[in-house]
């Protein structure tokens, strides 16, 4: 509702929480029209949802929703939307402070994943008009009035040239540094003034964007399963050179530990245009040496090879659907 306020484009749907009633559920359907996605309220990233493709299917898919929600999130309360087929993973950075200011960062591309986790982001999208961008980007700042303050990122889904909100997420990201490389704003410089009461730095007029950048994120992890693979990392050699960033905290000697999550690294390449980025993070992947554990560099190599990611635009199924072939 707040996001609707604010003049957020969001997903048709049941605004709001669906009711019990199978007809009413029914008539909200109809009226959306198939295919739908049913969501659990308390459950996010892609955990608690089901796409219906038909009427027949509805009210069963809507209990079992409900069902596993209530087990999943300890609350059934489930909400339906118009379920977008093949859309892209775009995001848009904001900060805002205490003293009503608030910008926003452009967006990024968030496309490239596989089962809800990010493999590969880049920054800006590609082939989206900048008036659109900044039409959205306004919105979002706009949102501050829900009172969020510091670091966020507003998710959305884009297909057939629409935006449409789908979640918020409420801290820095793991692919900040793409929007950093392009922008120069340190974002979590921001993110600690905001947050020791001090003003943002930047005014949305002072930010600007340069080239093109890329994030892959170097995970130890089985290349064919995916299954983590903790260890001790035997030799370590990173990349470098112009518009290379590699944010990490692994050394040769180091040992991946099994308890947390598998991404050990992540190299950024910015160019000044998405011709000369992926051309720098081709040179930088073919450079990484990882010994004693194993990674997902190889597929990192495959994608900067990839004629579909060299064209741009890909969608959300876009990874999986070449995994499978
Ligand atoms: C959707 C959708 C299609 N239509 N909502 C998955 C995670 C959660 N953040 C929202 N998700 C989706 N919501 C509608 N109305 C497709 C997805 C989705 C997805 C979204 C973003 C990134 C990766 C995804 C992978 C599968 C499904």
């Amino acid at each position: 509702q707040a996001m609707r306020e604010a003049g957020v484009p969001c997903v048709p749907g049941s605004d709001g929480a669906l009711p019990d009633d199978p007809q009413e559920i029914l008539r909200i359907a109809r009226q959306i029209g198939y295919p739908v996605i049913i969501k659990a309220a308390g459950g996010g990233g892609g955990r608690g949802m089901r796409v219906v493709r038909t009427e027949a299917a509805l009210i069963t898919s809507v209990n079992m929703t409900r069902e596993e929600a209530r087990v999943a999130f300890g609350n059934p309360t489930v909400y339906m939307e118009k379920f977008l087929e093949n859309p892209r993973h775009i995001e848009i950075q904001v900060l805002s402070d205490n003293f009503q200011n608030a910008v926003y960062l452009g967006e990024r591309d968030c496309s490239m994943q596989r089962r809800n986790q990010k493999v590969l982001e880049e920054a800006p999208a590609f082939g989206i008009p900048r008036k659109l961008i900044d039409r959205l980007g306004n919105r979002c700042v706009e949102a501050r009035r829900i009172g969020y303050r510091g670091a966020g990122t507003f998710e959305f889904l884009y297909e057939n040239g629409e935006f449409y909100f789908i979640e918020m997420n409420t801290r820095v990201q793991v692919e900040h540094p793409v929007t950093e490389m392009i922008t120069g704003v340190d974002i979590v410089r921001e993110q600690i003034r905001i947050a020791a009461g001090e003003r943002l730095s930047v005014r949305q007029r002072d930010i600007t964007m340069r080239g093109h950048a890329i994030e892959c994120r170097i995970n130890a992890e089985d290349p064919f399963t995916f299954v983590p693979s903790p260890g001790r990392v035997t030799a370590w050699h990173l990349p470098g050179g112009p518009g290379i960033r590699i944010d990490t905290h692994v050394f040769s000697g180091y040992t991946v530990p099994p308890y947390y999550d598998s991404m050990i690294g992540k190299i950024i390449a910015h160019g000044d245009t998405r011709e000369q980025a992926i051309a720098r993070m081709r040179v930088a992947l073919s450079e990484l040496a990882v010994e004693g554990i194993k990674t997902n560099t190889k597929l990192h190599r495959e994608l900067l090879a990839d004629e579909r990611f060299f064209q741009g635009g890909t969608s959300i199924h876009y990874l999986e659907e070449k995994l499978r072939s």
